[in-house]
């Protein structure tokens, strides 16, 4: 295959708490960063990259930039400012605005429910960990499917599962920023499938004209040498971060392997995890439901066998070669001196999204279809006069895409590519230095600057074959 489908989607991807910004505007109410944030004083969530206001720009330069998609998130806290409750009118009129301006501009939205940005009054209560949360963020969604249910018709329940654990439980570099706690990390995955177990069944009987799926980030893990106890690391880290949450989704139940890892990863961390029958019978209905998967890849992972303490160090300066990431009970994560790494050391490797695609194909052959929903460089560009020269990110995506091409012709079903991002917004952990977009945006001014790879991707969105 050498050409893109007519009907693949070239879309780029936002989510709300890092573009928007205006966070205390238009009666919006708070997540669980903004506290956080400040205590932390590293950087302003406040103006981000101000699409609250700019949204019909970036849709003009969607548009004009042959972007047909957009990946957008509505944040709960500005429906609804406490969680539940009253919804916030404002908050309410404001998705509609940015919606209608979507299709004013022909860029399909794709819309995500929870990207990260529980409201800070959930989060207090125990967020995923609560059944309180659960039950409210299932409300959230019915609320959103009955106000626009007409005018959407892609929704993704949740991003990033386990991103989200990892960083609240395991990394600690969001709140509540606890460290190493794994029980605690794989309950909160499971309760999150439930939750999106939940609201794909509240969709279905809705009967909305639409799809519904979810987002995951899948990266692929490989021994760094072919040694038995270095598989069985690569082993152990696939199942917890991927098969655990593929599993959920596709199959709608844990496999014995998967459980057996699970449960030897809990035994070593001296915890458990709690499934009642109820919630085993959501997962199945849903995984038969849901119409796609979304999959965010950027980067894989070399292990290597480990048996001490958990031990993380999170790069989030771009200082290269600063990261450690070992776990107990699992392995530890290595440099692989022929894979090139970016500057916030995640391994270039395109490779492993084909070889993610493909297991996904052979392992869950009941997946529907498949949207890349993310994939880009973090890089620290620089703005020289009105542009950016990125082409390692052109050489990057172009890497990618490749690997997409490939699965095509093998026939994988992927139906559409969602750089990360449409323009620069900030990243959670690392702040405004760390650039992914396709438009550079002067933070101080809220100018937006089209980058080389904007240029790039027009072409290939027009013309459907690599260049
Ligand atoms: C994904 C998230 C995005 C985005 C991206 C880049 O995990 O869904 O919200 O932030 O990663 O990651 P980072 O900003 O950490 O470089």
């Amino acid at each position: 295959m050498k050409r893109f489908p007519d009907d693949f989607v070239f879309g780029a991807a936002t989510a709300a708490f890092q573009a928007e910004g205006a966070i205390t505007e238009g009666g919006k109410g708070e997540t669980y960063w903004e506290k956080y944030l400040a205590d932390q004083g590293a950087f302003d969530p406040s103006q981000a990259s101000d699409f609250y206001h700019k949204y019909p720009v970036d849709l003009q330069l969607a548009k004009e930039f042959g972007i047909n998609g957009i990946r957008i998130s509505i944040a709960w806290s500005r429906i609804f400012p406490e969680g539940v409750g009253e919804p916030n009118q404002e908050g309410v009129d404001f998705y509609h605005r940015l919606i209608d301006e979507c299709r004013k501009k022909n860029v399909e939205p794709f819309v995500t429910l929870h990207h990260f940005d529980t409201p800070y009054v959930l989060y207090k209560k125990g967020d995923w960990l609560s059944k309180e949360m659960v039950d409210a963020y299932v409300n959230f969604a019915r609320f959103c499917f009955e106000e626009y249910g007409d005018k959407i018709r892609y929704w993704i329940t949740i991003n990033e599962p386990w991103s989200v654990v990892a960083g609240q439980y395991i990394i600690g570099h969001f709140p509540p920023n606890i460290k190493y706690d794994l029980p605690k990390a794989i309950q909160s995955m499971h309760n999150m499938m439930v939750g999106h177990a939940r609201v794909v069944q509240a969709f279905k009987e809705k009967q909305i004209d639409g799809e519904i799926g979810i987002v995951h980030i899948l990266e692929s893990k490989y021994p760094i040498t072919d040694t038995a106890e270095n598989k069985k690391a690569a082993m152990y880290e696939n199942i917890l971060a991927n098969q655990f949450l593929l599993d959920a989704t596709l199959k709608g139940e844990y496999t014995p392997e998967t459980l057996s890892v699970i449960h030897s990863i809990l035994e070593e961390n001296n915890g458990e995890l709690v499934i009642d029958d109820e919630e085993a019978l959501l997962l199945k209905s849903a995984a038969s439901a849901i119409d796609f998967l979304g999959i965010n890849y950027y980067a894989s992972h070399f292990l290597q066998e480990y048996n001490g303490e958990s031990q993380i160090l999170h790069n989030g300066t771009g200082e290269k070669g600063s990261s450690i990431f070992a776990l107990k009970g699992v392995g530890e994560r290595v440099n692989n001196p022929e894979i090139p790494t970016t500057d916030w050391d995640w391994p270039i490797y395109p490779q492993g999204l084909e070889d993610m695609l493909t297991y996904i194909k052979e392992r869950y052959p009941n997946y529907k279809k498949i949207y890349i929903a993310e994939n880009g460089l973090g890089d620290k560009d620089i703005l020289e006069g009105d542009t950016v020269v990125d082409t390692n990110r052109i050489d990057y995506v172009r890497l990618h895409l490749q690997s997409i091409l490939n699965c095509l012709d093998k026939d994988i079903n992927i139906s559409g590519y969602f750089i990360w991002s449409l323009m620069d917004v900030f990243s959670w952990t690392n702040g405004y230095n760390k650039r992914y977009g396709l438009f550079y945006v002067d933070f101080a001014t809220q100018e937006r600057y089209p980058k080389e790879s904007a240029f790039w991707y027009k072409k290939i969105s027009e013309e459907r074959i690599l260049s």
